[in-house]
Order: structure tokens, then sequence, then C-alpha cells
């Protein structure tokens, strides 16, 4: 976060000319002179848009809080694996954390738990035209990712989750571009509404990805891969309703 708030301010400096005016050589020669100040204009443009990204979703207070949050898709994944990793209380499984990273982390939920927490009430939106309030707590991907961290290549964030929906055999899974993965909001969450995140919402992990709807929000996430395309990834367009029924891939609200 420190290097794009850095980088903007290096941006906002350029843009207002400060830099320029203290460039003698480039000042004989105007249309070069021009061109830099259409870059740093553009440079300025972009860094903006990246700000705007970053601005914080609202967040309610727990007088807000849904008396009843619906559950959507899957609320019980099939299979023997799953059932085992409920009935050990998820003590056997791990989040893994690879692809285009330094250091690839497998952590189990006690790892993940002893991290900073956040806990953040916000409005989930779903496009089949219902909302409500919950609490999420969770560790946010930032923190995973700077702990594994990122190589240069890195692009999209994927999400691989424990479910299929019973429409096609494929596990659904999620991504992001980096600009949401690194939002301060973005997290995965262990905890709603104060109590352990249930398996009917995503246990033992899911994504809240506050500046977008409701099926980005991935739940019953296992691995999560950095990778610098999403072509290769099962049809190709960056998540399982983007592969399936033609949902676009950037939703956000
Ligand atoms: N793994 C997985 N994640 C998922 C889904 C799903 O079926 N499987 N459904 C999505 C949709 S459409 C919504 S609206 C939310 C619902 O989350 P909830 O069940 O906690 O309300 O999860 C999203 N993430
Ligand atoms: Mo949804």
């Amino acid at each position: 976060m420190n290097s794009i708030s850095r980088r903007a301010v290096l941006g906002g400096l350029a843009a207002t000319g400060t830099l320029l005016a203290g460039c003698g050589r480039v000042d004989g020669k105007a249309p070069f002179r021009q061109l830099l100040r259409l870059s740093d204009e553009f440079t300025w443009r972009a860094q903006r848009l990246i700000l705007a990204k970053h601005s914080l979703v609202r967040e309610l207070p727990v007088s807000q809080l849904s008396a009843r949050f619906p559950v959507n898709g899957t609320s019980m994944p099939q299979g023997d694996y799953y059932k085992r990793l409920v009935d050990g209380e998820f003590r056997e499984w791990k989040l893994r954390l690879d692809g285009l990273v330094e250091r690839p982390l497998a952590l189990t939920l006690a790892q993940l738990k002893s991290l900073p927490a956040r806990t953040q009430i916000t409005m989930h939106n779903c496009d089949e035209g219902w909302s409500a309030v919950g609490q999420w707590t969770g560790v946010q991907l930032a923190r995973l990712l700077a702990l594994s961290g990122l190589k240069s290549t890195a692009r999209y964030v994927v999400f691989h989750c424990l479910d299929k929906l019973d429409l096609d055999g494929n596990y659904y899974y999620e991504s992001l571009d980096l600009f949401d993965a690194l939002h301060p909001q973005t997290i995965l969450a262990y905890g709603m509404n104060g109590k352990e995140l249930p398996v009917d919402h995503g246990a033992p992990l899911r994504l809240r990805v506050e500046t977008q709807i409701g099926y980005k929000n991935a739940k019953y996430v296992d691995r999560v891969e950095v990778v610098d395309r999403l072509n290769s990834i099962g049809k190709g367009r960056g998540g399982w309703w983007e592969d399936f029924d033609n949902a676009v891939w950037y939703a956000g609200q």
C-alpha cells in the first residue's frame, strides 16, 4: 500500500509541474516537453483511478446487522473430503498460497487466526436481487500476499474452492486483479457475526471483497493462486459464473 501512495504523491507532484519546472534541459524542446506533460497527466489520472479504487466501502454499525443472512449457492460442499474436514473441525485443513510468489505458504486455521485480524460490517449485494448486512472477521489478503512476496509478473489472484455446483462438475473459483486483491477491506474471513464462519457461509475460509458483488465473494477457499493470466484456468473467463453463465468478470460496485 505504501508504494502506491508514494507513487501517487510523485504522480501528483509531476502533474502540478513542480518536477518539470526544475528541469532546464527539457525546457528547450517544446514537443518533448509536451509529451512529458501528457504522460504526467496520464500518470496522474491513472493514480487517481487507483486511489479511487482504494477508497473504503461503507462500514455499518452493529445495529444494522441483518437478523437473517441468506445462504446462496453451495451450502455444504459434496464429498467425503469436506465431510472429514468438518468432522475434524478443520484441524487437518491448510490454506495454500502459491503461484507467482517468492515463498509459497501453507497455513492452518490457527496460524491464520494468529495474524492481525480485521473486522468489518458491510452490505453484501447478490445480483439475484437480495442484500444483507454481515460482520466479517479475517486476515487481509494484502498481508498474506506480502508474507509470500509477489513476483513482478503477478497480475491476478485466483481463489480455488472446495465445492462443485451441480450444474457442471467443475470446482467453484473466482479471481481478482491486484487492485481489488490489495484493497484494505479485502479479507479472507474465518469469522461471521462474532462466531466461527458457519459451513453454509463458506467454512473454514471465505473471501470478502467488499468492492465487488455477491458471486466474487468465494466461499470454501482452499487455495489462493497468483497468476499472470486467467485463460488457462477453467474456461478462461476468471470465474465459475463467468465461465458457466457469462457473468461479468469485473463486478465492481
Ligand atoms: N464456493 C462458492 N462460493 C460462492 C458461491 C458458491 O456457490 N460457492 N456463491 C456465491 C454467491 S452467488 C453469493 S451471493 C455468495 C453468497 O454467500 P452466502 O451464502 O454467505 O450468503 O457467495 C458466493 N460465493
Ligand atoms: Mo450471488
